[in-house]
């Protein structure tokens, strides 16, 4: 199956009640192991890459990057049987935005909730309309991501206002949200015990009725810390978001669930344990082999979770 509009794969799972992992990606061994993965448990596969992301393959130029990133996407979803997208996550500079647009990514996400709500709108409704025109469909968010050191549950000015997500989606048109609910990037989300607002979650859903997306979803899969530690690795305190918890979320209307750091993590984790074992490999086909199997492993095991496993 080829290369689809992002809003497809997820309005499908809206109606039907499961979520898709979008997985971010640097390089090319990552895309293979979330393939092969995608391959093994027929799931639909959502790729996604940051601006650095787009900076980095290259060598600085964004839009060279954002190629070389449609090109290796691409050539997996014109070859096989499963729908494969690839999505611009957490665009905030227009240049960037514009840059996926041009090279052919599927869909894209504005972030301009870092504004005031009004500025948020202007702002993602003008990416919207220059993005519908060619059918690429967008991304917005609402609210901000708590680091560790902010009571987010204290700061009702952090997350996302339920009656602004209906009013949002009413003026920008965006095809799918992410509503602020307690999360927050890398791999020390909580200090104590895990919590998301799960009411605010189901009071925006209710409101919205769109596709919605959970960021800084990572589980900071406990085996992967342990074969990480074992081999050198330092991740003391560190600490995701719990599989009920996110299996909660889908519950309450989550489609989107953004992980990049669990595979981070499983890839540094096999790739430390290949080193401490051999010490001899030089060759990167090899010395990559167990990383990349523990990346997909952690794949599979969010694509049974989220249920979209067979949903290919
Ligand atoms: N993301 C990933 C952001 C990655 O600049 P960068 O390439 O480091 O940005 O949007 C997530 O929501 C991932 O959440 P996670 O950290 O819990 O995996
Ligand atoms: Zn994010």
């Amino acid at each position: 199956m080829p290369y689809v509009n992002t809003k497809d794969i997820l309005e499908k799972a809206n109606k039907e009640y499961y979520a898709i992992a979008a997985f971010n990606i640097n390089n090319l061994e990552f895309l293979q192991a979330i393939v092969e993965a995608g391959i093994e448990k027929r799931s639909p596969i959502i790729i996604e890459t940051s601006e650095g992301a787009m900076k980095y393959a290259g060598l600085g130029d964004p839009l060279r990057g954002a190629r070389i990133f449609v090109k290796m996407v691409r050539e997996f979803a014109d070859t096989l049987n499963i729908p494969i997208s690839l999505h611009l996550d957490h665009g905030k500079d227009f240049k960037y935005i514009m840059a996926a647009i041009k090279a052919g990514y599927s869909s894209v996400m504005i972030d301009a909730s870092d504004k005031p709500f009004e500025e948020n709108v202007r702002i993602t409704k003008d990416i919207v309309r220059i993005a519908h025109a060619v059918g690429v469909s967008v991304e917005a968010e609402l609210g901000k991501l708590a680091g560790i050191e902010d009571n987010v549950f204290s700061a009702e000015n952090v997350l996302v206002n339920p009656d602004e997500a209906k009013k949002f989606v009413e003026e920008t048109s965006v095809d799918f949200l992410a509503p602020a609910i307690g999360t927050s990037h890398g791999a020390f989300k909580f200090k104590g015990e895990a919590k998301l607002d799960f009411e605010r979650l189901k009071k925006v859903k209710e409101l919205t009725g769109i596709p919605l997306v959970l960021h800084g979803a990572s589980s900071v899969v406990q085996e992967m810390v342990d074969i990480a530690e074992k081999y050198g690795a330092d991740f003391g305190g560190s600490k995701g978001v719990p599989s009920d918890i996110l299996k909660e979320t889908v519950k309450l209307g989550i489609n989107k669930v953004n992980t990049d750091t669990d595979l981070r993590m499983a890839f540094i984790a096999g790739l430390r344990e290949f080193l401490h074992n051999d010490s001899k490999e030089f060759d990167p086909r090899k010395y990559m082999k167990t990383a990349k199997e523990y990346v997909k492993k952690v794949v599979i095991d969010r694509m049974e979770l989220l249920g979209s496993a067979e949903k290919a």
